[in-house]
């Protein structure tokens, strides 16, 4: 049996014209592990595409396609998925988007995947094997994450030389909280997913990488998991970049692992400097006043910062531009990234915003972080872009990365490499924008057209 595993392409994320220079590319997880579930009394050959960084031949051989859904990327993916099935090659339809709203799924695909794959994914190769596939897969209720269901993801399959680096590792997944904008516990719940440790120790000597990126949304869900997995590190001598909250610093033991497992780099969500945008968000453990002590404890320890922040919130007035740029420099923050505020349909932000009436557009190709799709509360869509974009600019001069870079004084040569790759990003958003209100015509709110 042919399965060709695709993962679309994104507004931004794509192989011609896109906006992810190769040193802000690394390789994604997904595919490489889906390939690696394949059982082995399924005979298969398996194919990777990854949109991102190659085009997709239409007319690929493949006896079933398996795509992997975000919502930014959904309407490619339905493109591709009628293609193919015009075809007559049935496609399988997983990931995020799909585990949200598979109602807007179905009518692309001959199955759909809904949450993790790990258990379900075999069988509905066995079924399509034995000419029974069936259209929904369902992950279970008290679904874990175990020796016996867990594959190390095949990235032998990665075209390497597209990306920065494949040593892309997993150790958790889910959250323990509950922010009202997040897909993770919309799609996933509360409950995090723990791999064995000893699994993911194998899994991170398997990479053969000195340096190894996690690419869990919050490594420290579960403090006392967490504290065993980077006791488990130590030996390996390592440096590996991961995803955190600001509680980090919150507690010494931890944070010693953390340093002595070899980190080098974290991603926090900062999100925002205003306090009731945070408590709205359900994000209330994050603290403003707090930020720049967490920057400064965290640099002290050679840890440099990947800071996110998001605009557009209920509270954010026109001003909150300003403010935010000054901070990120003067708190040196070392690789800012800003994003405008997205209700992923499934959350309760999209919920809240829905009834409120304020969803602008249900183009879901418009849903990925960089684009208004609904209306602010304190300012127009268009003054929202204008200053989300002014805000990277400013970041991301001369003088605002030297500044930066020259205050955290952390993992100096990488930090200049990202920083550059995101100037490029900075420099070009603005081309990237298709928003009705930003090529100069009246947004269109659903309701209302209704
Ligand atoms: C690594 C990552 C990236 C990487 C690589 C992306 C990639 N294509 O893999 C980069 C940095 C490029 C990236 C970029 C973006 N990302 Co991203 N990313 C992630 C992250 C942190 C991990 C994904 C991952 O590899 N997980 C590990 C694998 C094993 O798990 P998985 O993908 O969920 O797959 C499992 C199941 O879902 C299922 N499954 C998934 N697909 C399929 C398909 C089939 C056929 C089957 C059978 C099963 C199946 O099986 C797998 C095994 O159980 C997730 C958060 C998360 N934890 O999911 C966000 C996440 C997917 N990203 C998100 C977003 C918004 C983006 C960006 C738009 C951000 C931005 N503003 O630029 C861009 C857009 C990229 C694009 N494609 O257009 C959102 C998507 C939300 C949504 N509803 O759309 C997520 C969920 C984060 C979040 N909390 O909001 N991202
Ligand atoms: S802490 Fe991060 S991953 Fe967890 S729910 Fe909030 S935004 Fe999502």
């Amino acid at each position: 049996m042919r399965v060709a595993l695709i993962s679309p392409k994104g507004p931004l994320y794509r192989h011609r014209g896109g906006i992810f220079k190769k040193s802000l590319r690394y390789a994604p997880l997904t595919l490489v592990t889906l390939a690696a579930l394949v059982p082995d009394d399924v005979p298969a050959s398996i194919e990777l595409i990854d949109e991102g960084i190659e085009d997709i031949p239409l007319d690929l051989q493949a006896d079933l396609v398996g795509m992997t859904v975000i919502t930014g990327s959904s309407q490619r993916a339905y493109e591709l998925a009628d293609h193919f099935r015009a075809r007559g090659i049935p496609v399988v339809l997983g990931g995020p988007h799909v585990t949200l709203l598979p109602e807007d799924a179905a009518p692309h695909a001959d199955a759909l995947v809904l949450g993790y794959a790990e258990d379900t994914w075999p069988q509905l190769l066995r079924d399509f094997a034995a000419g029974r596939m069936a259209p929904r897969y369902q992950q279970a209720a008290d679904f874990q994450l175990t020796h016996d269901n867990l594959r190390f993801p095949k990235r032998e399959l990665h075209k390497r030389n597209n990306y920065i680096t494949t040593a892309v590792v997993e150790a958790t997944r889910g959250c323990i909280h509950d922010c009202d904008f997040c897909v993770v516990p919309s799609a996933w719940g509360r409950r995090p997913f723990e791999k064995p440790i000893e699994h993911v120790v194998e899994d991170v000597r398997r990479t053969g990488a000195k340096h190894v990126i996690f690419i869990d949304l919050n490594l420290i869900s579960h403090p006392d998991y967490a504290k065993a997995l980077f006791a488990a590190l130590i030996p390996l001598r390592i440096h590996w970049y991961g995803l955190s909250t600001t509680r980090i610093t919150r507690d010494p033991e931890l944070l010693d692992l953390v340093v002595r497992s070899g980190c080098k780099g974290l991603l926090l969500g900062f999100e925002t400097l205003s306090p009731d945008n945070l408590r709205s968000s359900k994000k209330g453990f994050n603290d403003p006043r707090n930020y720049k002590a967490i920057v400064k404890t965290l640099h002290e320890r050679g840890i440099s910062i990947n800071g996110t922040f998001v605009f557009g919130l209920d509270q954010d007035t026109p001003d909150i531009f300003q403010r935010t740029a000054e901070f990120v420099i003067d708190a040196a923050i070392d690789l800012p990234r800003f994003a405008v505020a997205t209700p992923f349909p499934g959350t309760t932000l999209f919920k809240r915003l829905e009834a409120e009436g304020r969803i602008l557009t249900r183009d879901f190709s418009l849903y990925d972080g960089q684009h208004v799709v609904f209306q602010p509360a304190r300012m127009t869509p268009q003054q929202l872009i204008e200053g989300h974009t002014e805000v990277w600019r400013k970041v991301y001069s001369w003088t605002g990365m030297a500044r930066r870079i020259a205050g955290a004084r952390v993992q100096i040569p990488l930090s200049i490499a990202s920083n550059l790759g995101y100037r490029f990003y900075a420099k070009n958003l603005h081309q990237y924008y298709t928003c009705d209100w930003f090529v100069g015509r009246e947004p269109r709110n659903e309701r209302q057209a209704a």
